[in-house]
């Protein structure tokens, strides 16, 4: 059920978002806004050999990725995450609104983003936030916007109903933090997750311009991208805390640290539970080029 009518006041926000653990917005943000970075990525996806520019550039098919394992995946991460129609995105003032009125006070977005481009046969495996963003405040909110149009079948964002309540997350998982505890996936079976944590899977077919706002207590993952058309899903994940509350050094600083050694934020291309957080982050050489063999 969507929360726009709440939009303006500011308490009705906090106490939808305590009750349900997350709130969803549509439209929130100018379609045109969303369309324009999925534009801005995609060609730069499409350098890399990752979309087959035979077709239409913004229908965003698959291409043999074939530049990959020559390119320098960390400048062009990073070029990805700080491309200005991007951060126009992540930093739009309706998003930054719905996060200060969360929070009752001046926000700022993580300095690290997380741009997603999720090829056909990728997902996501199940996890809460918490354990990957709590070395700072605990208060903090992640916002999930589709750079364009993300049907279920290509993979949209699920979120598990009450799991925020989940006495079981609650007892062990959410106080631990992933990078000093090793952690991989919950799991990545939703039966599996919904039979322990859960009561129900929330997903819908989102449009340009929506924005899902979630807690660090969420239990959320994405099935993987069925498209039967070659189409890789194009999503963004954003965090926001408070400006005068304490800062996770892995996500924020002119050079925070992410995961540590040389890893480099590219997704996919193999799946390995996550494992030294593999499934999104890859070792790379001294040049940038990826260093783990797909599994
Ligand atoms: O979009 C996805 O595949 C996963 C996003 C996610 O896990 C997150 O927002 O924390």
């Amino acid at each position: 059920m969507p929360a726009n009518d709440l939009l303006g006041d500011p308490e009705a926000l906090r106490e939808a978002m305590a009750e349900r653990g997350h709130l969803l917005f549509r439209e929130l943000i100018d379609p045109e806004t969303a369309l324009a970075a999925r534009h801005e990525v995609l060609l730069k996806y499409a350098i890399l050999g990752e979309i087959d520019d035979r077709y239409p550039l913004d229908d965003a098919v698959a291409g043999d990725s074939e530049g990959v394992r020559s390119a320098n995946v960390r400048a062009f991460s990073e070029s990805v995450r700080t491309g200005a129609n991007y951060l126009a995105v992540t930093d739009a003032p309706e998003v930054i609104a719905v996060h200060e009125a969360l929070l009752s006070g001046p926000v700022k977005s993580f300095d690290m983003r997380w741009p997603r481009f999720v090829r056909p046969g990728e997902g996501c495996g199940f996890h809460c936030d918490g354990p990957y963003m709590n070395r700072g405040t605990s208060r903090i909110f992640s916002s999930w916007i589709p750079l364009g149009d993300v049907v279920r079948s290509d993979g949209a964002l699920m979120l598990l109903e009450n799991s925020h309540r989940s006495e079981r997350l609650h007892n062990g998982y959410l106080q631990s933090d992933a990078d000093r505890d090793g952690l991989t996936w919950l799991d990545d079976d939703p039966s599996t997750v919904l039979d322990k944590y859960g009561t129900k899977w929330l997903t819908t077919d989102f449009k340009a311009g929506d924005v899902l706002c979630f807690g660090m207590h969420m239990l959320h993952g994405a099935l993987d991208n069925a498209s039967t058309t070659g189409r890789c899903r194009l999503s963004s994940d954003s965090r926001y805390q408070r400006i005068d509350e304490p800062a996770d050094p892995r996500w924020n600083g002119s050079k925070f640290e992410g995961h540590g050694g040389s890893r480099v934020f590219y997704p996919g291309l193999g799946s390995w539970n996550n494992d030294d957080f593999q499934d999104e982050w890859k070792n790379v050489d001294e040049h940038g080029r990826i260093q783990v063999a797909p599994s």
